[in-house]
């Protein structure tokens, strides 16, 4: 973490998409948590922080992972959650070929098992081969999967579009990626 404001958007995240009562908040059945009770909430947990911080985060958040409504009274994140709420998120044919970062330890198993999303709704891929080398890293040693959307979704599997460019899927069985060399 680097400063201040990246502690308050990981906080911020942590309570967006898992732990609302975290700042002691409640997030709607759409994923919308109200503003000025976020402020309020985080406030309690003794961060510092308001509405022009806040706007801020959201602005220059490098995933753009928050969204306002219109008149800024409602914040939720757009992908990632572990809560099921229902962001609206738009079903959509991917590119013939996506990528799955992960690391090296968890490889064994997902080879078993396929893809599952564990602790959130949706298994997470990306576009590119350098993202999904930086979400593998989260987790340890990088490896990456090469997934063949193309051929999930002729067979009839869903796709969805995050707002921020994120695709997401409910799983992925092992005969649709294999490893590549990074
Ligand atoms: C792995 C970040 C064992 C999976 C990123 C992953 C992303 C299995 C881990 C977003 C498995 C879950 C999501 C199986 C999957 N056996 N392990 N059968 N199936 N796994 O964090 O994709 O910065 O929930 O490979 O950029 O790493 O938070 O998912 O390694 O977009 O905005 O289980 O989070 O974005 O880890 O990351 P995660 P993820 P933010």
């Amino acid at each position: 973490m680097k400063n201040s404001k990246d502690r308050l958007s990981k906080f911020i995240s942590l309570v967006l998409r898992h732990h609302p009562e975290a700042a002691y908040i409640q997030l709607d059945e759409h994923g919308w948590a109200d503003v000025e009770q976020l402020l309020a909430g985080m406030k309690k947990t003794g961060r510092k922080i308001n509405m022009e911080t806040l706007k801020e985060i959201v602005r220059t958040d490098e995933k753009q992972r928050y969204s306002f409504n219109e008149d800024m009274t409602l914040i939720r994140a757009n992908q990632g959650h572990s809560i099921a709420v229902d962001v609206g998120l738009k079903e959509q044919e991917p590119p013939e070929f996506l990528y799955h970062g992960t690391a090296v330890g968890f490889y064994e198993s997902i080879q078993k098992q396929g893809l599952r999303p564990m602790s959130r709704l949706y298994v997470h891929l990306s576009k590119d081969i350098e993202t999904a080398v930086n979400v593998g890293k989260r987790h340890g040693k990088p490896i990456v999967l090469k997934i063949h959307s193309g051929d999930m979704y002729r067979d009839g599997v869903l796709f969805y579009l995050s707002e921020n460019g994120v695709w997401l899927t409910k799983k992925v069985d092992a005969k649709y990626f294999e490893r590549i060399n990074i």
